[in-house]
């Protein structure tokens, strides 16, 4: 509970220092200057901490009460899916690193290197994962001998290090970050196939549901996909405000490209030696960052109630002459009565602050519902309830306070989806020719394009969009595809287009 005890304020006589009431608001505006405010909401929200490495950040324990909601949903799971966990190190020996060199190669810049131990270089440096293929198949090859050795299905909750030199954000591109990844192994393309989905899937119900995010399931284009596997599926999001697509998570089918650089093989039932079909697939904190650029606004943070570790903060309200003690138990009784409920409510008691300042601190770190209760609450036996996405008050009677606050709480996850979809859904445009990308890409659109699918398009798309704000490229072929007319031509080849495709700026 925070502030403890629930006693009078004052009770010692002593005269506490109420703080001076300054200083917490937010100096910039999400629609004036996003960058900066999401800084500023990040930090006074106490999800994150600067570090002094750059593009390295505490998470607080704000953000872990988010990232351990969405990890107990997620490895539940993928645990019925007889996905199982393990660790493997940290550290990549260079030999396997380069095995996959092809792969490797656009990425090595990012790698980063132990070179020294104390004042003595090592004799070989070994290189932090800034994923764990190369650290888990060796042992995949080994592990696996035959068919009953399969499917072999494990996954890791870890941290990664990719030194990035593009400019750096908490949660959407940082040096280290937390990931889950899983890395499974299967006899045949058709279980991989059906893997792929059933993992994109609970990426799709970790936005949409608890995170209160619409996004788009589809296929990452051929120059988009991890270079290293056989296709790459996504989920994307969208950040209105700055009209740029982020890559929410990611469920690739590698096909058979590291079982043959692994040697990965199995007899199969004929006895015949066959190469296994193998999946990999993750997502990250980068979550957290999607969630806080859509739903948070000019007072701070908003988080749905579903990954809120307080969604419910109960406020006294005392009065001059009014029996604030009757208070303060009205407010732990309040309390007691949710948390038996299984709904996450704390108090604020603390008596060097007052109401006001609480009201304000409470809504920085996004907590979706706040209770007041005053003399006359007290009085009416009743409570009164402030939402955090809409500010709408209500007066709950004391006896249906639990029923009514489950109520809110779900209105107000279901809310935060619905404007976050309203909001993305009016930020699409559907284009047909050059031109119209154009302009719709100078409107920050979300933009739906029927594509002829060539990788050289693309190639010359990006090219021809590149400025100050990043080229324009794929960010899927949703699965769920518009109808496509017979004769309809690709808006940037004139070719005969293939799919429908989402293209935008992303991060
Ligand atoms: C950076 C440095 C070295 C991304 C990197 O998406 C290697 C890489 O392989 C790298 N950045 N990738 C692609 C990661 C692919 C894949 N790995 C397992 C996933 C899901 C989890």
């Amino acid at each position: 509970m925070a502030g403890g005890e629930a006693k009078k304020p004052n009770a010692g006589g002593k005269k506490k220092e109420v703080k001076k009431e300054t200083g917490l608001g937010l100096t910039n505006k999400k629609d004036e200057n996003f960058g900066e405010w999401y800084s500023e909401v990040v930090v006074n929200g106490e999800m994150i901490e600067y570090y002094d490495i750059s593009g390295c950040y505490i998470l607080r324990p704000w953000t872990m009460s988010i990232w351990e909601t969405m990890q107990e949903f997620f490895d539940a799971e993928i645990k019925k899916m007889k996905v199982k966990n393990c660790y493997f190190p940290l550290f990549v020996s260079s030999t396997v690193l380069e095995k996959e060199k092809d792969h490797i190669e656009g990425f090595a810049p990012e790698v980063a290197w132990v070179t020294r131990s104390g004042k003595s270089e090592l004799e070989v440096p070994v290189a932090i994962r800034p994923t764990s293929e190369t650290v888990m198949y060796p042992y995949y090859s080994k592990w696996i001998r035959g068919h009953r050795d399969l499917p072999l299905r494990l996954n890791q909750w870890c941290n990664v290090v990719r030194w990035e030199f593009s400019n750096p954000t908490p949660f959407i591109r940082s040096r280290e970050f937390l990931w889950q990844e899983g890395h499974t192994a299967f006899a045949t393309k058709d279980e991989a196939d059906e893997e792929v989905l059933q993992i994109l899937e609970l990426y799709r119900r970790i936005y949409e549901e608890f995170l209160a995010i619409p996004v788009i399931k589809g296929k990452k284009s051929e120059l988009e996909k991890f270079a290293g596997g056989l296709y790459t599926t996504s989920v994307e999001a969208y950040i209105p405000n700055t009209g740029r697509g982020v890559q929410g998570a990611t469920s690739h089918c590698l096909g058979q490209n590291f079982a043959k650089m692994f040697e990965i093989s199995f007899e199969n039932e004929k006895g015949e030696k066959a190469m296994v079909w193998q999946n990999s697939w993750a997502y990250s904190t980068r979550t957290i960052g999607v969630m806080v650029m859509v739903h948070g606004d000019d007072k701070g943070l908003v988080l749905p109630p579903k990954v809120a570790s307080v969604q419910v903060i109960v406020v006294p309200v005392p009065y001059k002459d009014a029996n604030t003690q009757g208070i303060f138990d009205a407010c732990t009784e309040t309390v007691n009565t949710l948390s038996e409920a299984g709904i996450r409510a704390e108090a604020d008691f603390r008596d060097n602050y007052s109401p006001g300042w609480k009201y304000s601190h409470w809504e920085m770190k996004g907590v979706p519902l706040r209770i007041e209760i005053g003399p006359k609450d007290l009085a009416n036996n009743q409570v009164r309830a402030v939402r955090r996405d809409n500010s709408a008050k209500v007066d709950i009677p004391r006896a249906s306070l639990v029923e009514q606050v489950k109520e809110l709480l779900g209105n107000i996850q279901q809310n935060l989806f619905d404007v976050a979809k309203q909001k993305r859904d009016a930020c699409v445009e559907i284009v047909k020719t050059w031109e119209e990308f154009i302009a719709a890409l100078g409107k920050k659109k979300l933009i739906l394009a029927p594509w002829c699918d060539e990788e050289e398009v693309e190639k010359d798309v990006k090219a021809r969009t590149k400025g100050e704000m990043g080229a324009a490229k794929t960010l899927c072929s949703p699965f769920d595809q518009p109808e496509l007319p017979e004769g309809t031509l690709c808006f940037a080849s004139g070719k005969a287009a293939k799919k429908w495709t989402y293209w935008g700026r992303s991060y």
